[in-house]
């Protein structure tokens, strides 16, 4: 009689872990912290470590694609982002129009889709027109969506849907007996997505800040201390098969 032992199944292969197809998470979302820290590490300036960031959202990007993930929510700028030096925030405004003069083309031959939440209207003009610009181009493209949070603070999304929630019931759009989960979650910046599977933070601080806040309810978190610039395709591998191997019960047994 043999036992069972799943942890056979465990094995590291060639340095990258045996996924299987099934069990994939549909939407990943990304806290993409340690970028000012692995700077500093090499006596750069922060804003050295935003630009390496990016270039490790690139290669994310094309590996979770592989892996037909349906969305990436990464989290660029949060509303707290504000009361950073004020050439560290002009210098981050910049990323967009850079990430998407250098990277726009290969978004298009991979059929991803750029999409964002949070409040756009209080970016930077240039900041807005560039994202605009690529939410435009890539419209049609029906392959994975790369959604960016911009200026986005789960809190003040919960209660922009409040005040639009409010507004409808006051103009008779809304009845407040008819107000549940599934129609608060349509007044969200993520609506018509479907809330996060994994959620992964990087950098050793283990905290959600104010991210999705509605939206992870049930979502299983994957931390590591991997600096963001550092991160690899291996890490985000390990992240997929350790999210496979955990068992989901959205509150039952
Ligand atoms: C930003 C680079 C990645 C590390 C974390 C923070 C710094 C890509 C974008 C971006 C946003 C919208 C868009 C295309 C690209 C970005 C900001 C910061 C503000 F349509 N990276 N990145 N935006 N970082």
């Amino acid at each position: 009689m043999f036992m069972k032992m799943p942890f056979l199944n465990r094995r590291k292969k060639q340095g990258s872990y045996k996924l299987s197809n099934d069990n994939l998470p549909e939407h990943v979302a990304i806290i993409m912290d340690g970028n000012g820290r692995w700077a500093k590490k090499r006596g750069l300036p922060r804003v050295a470590g935003h630009r390496e960031g990016m270039m490790t959202i690139k290669k994310i990007v094309r590996h979770a694609a592989k892996f037909n993930i349906k969305v990436l929510t990464l989290y660029a700028f949060s509303t707290e982002n504000w009361k950073r030096p004020k050439t560290e925030v002009e210098y981050l405004m910049k990323l967009p129009a850079e990430f998407l003069d250098t990277y726009l083309p290969e978004l298009m031959e991979n059929n991803i889709q750029v999409r964002t939440i949070g409040q756009l209207s209080d970016l930077p003009e240039h900041t807005r027109q560039a994202v605009e610009l690529a939410i435009e181009k890539t419209v049609q493209n029906d392959g994975m969506i790369l959604n960016f949070a911009l200026n986005y603070g789960g809190r003040a999304e919960i209660l922009q849907a409040v005040q639009k929630l409010a507004a409808d019931v006051k103009n008779e759009q809304m009845k407040v007996e008819d107000i549940n989960e599934e129609a608060f979650s349509s007044y969200l910046y993520t609506y018509p997505l479907k809330d996060p599977d994994l959620l992964i933070r990087t950098s050793g601080e283990i905290r959600i800040s104010n991210y999705l806040l509605w939206q992870l309810a049930y979502t299983e978190f994957w931390f590591t201390d991997v600096l963001w610039p550092d991160f690899d395709e291996e890490q985000f591998e390990k992240a997929l098969y350790d999210f496979q191997n955990r068992k989901r019960r959205f509150g039952g047994v």
